[in-house]
């Protein structure tokens, strides 16, 4: 991943605040990356600042290490430097909406779908099962698709957590942050997910392992 170690910067959307309209909207977009993640960045240099051994560290080792950490260190890492990870990654599972008008086709990658196929029977049934799953979150929070040895699986973690500490591949996580959505849906969780699954970008979704 790019820019992946301490001074931490934020990288530029990979598509312009309003690409994902009607979806998401550019209000959203623009707070959510400009302001939320941009804290994120700034609250993890800080920290890193004052602890050399870490500044060489990826952010995924980071998190790797959280459990090793002592408090209250350990517990603001977790928010910053999982709050970096997360937004970046969300930010790139998700892509402008296919127009309708046009021949692009809007595939999943063949052995992601049959991983898919394999775990939860079809695209369909895990799009439910992950509609659940973020809807289930109590506060703030995300859902996931992780992979573990022998399969994928759809867990939910809140505050800023990473499946990453677990041991856990993320594949592809949702926002269920109410700064995900509010400005847009307010309440209407359940509409904003649905129609989240309008701008993943499925082809970006790859297993770990060969
Ligand atoms: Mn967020």
């Amino acid at each position: 991943m790019q820019n992946n170690h301490y001074p931490f910067s934020n990288l530029p959307l990979p598509y312009d605040y309003g690409a994902l309209e009607p979806y998401i909207d550019a209000e959203t977009m623009y707070f959510h990356h400009d302001k939320h993640l941009q804290t994120y960045i700034d609250n993890l240099n800080d920290i890193l600042k004052e602890e050399p051994k870490l500044q060489e560290l990826s952010l995924e080792q980071i998190i790797q290490t959280l459990p090793c950490l002592p408090y209250p260190l350990q517990k603001e890492l977790r928010n910053n430097a999982g709050g970096v990870y997360n937004h970046r990654m969300f930010f790139n599972v998700m892509k402008p909406p296919v127009d309708r008008e046009s021949k692009e086709t809007d595939q999943c990658n063949p052995c992601f779908l049959a991983l898919i196929e394999k775990s939860f029977g079809s695209l369909e049934t895990f799009k439910n099962c992950f509609m659940e799953a973020g809807l289930s979150v109590f506060g703030s929070g995300y859902a996931w698709l992780v992979e573990y040895p022998g399969g994928l699986h759809i867990v939910t973690t809140v505050n800023q957590d990473n499946p990453l500490e677990y041991g856990l591949q993320p594949l592809l996580l949702l926002d269920v942050w109410e700064h995900a959505y509010y400005l847009k849906y307010q309440n209407l969780r359940k509409q904003y997910i649905e129609n989240w699954f309008q701008v993943v970008d499925w082809t970006q979704i790859h297993s770990a392992e060969k």
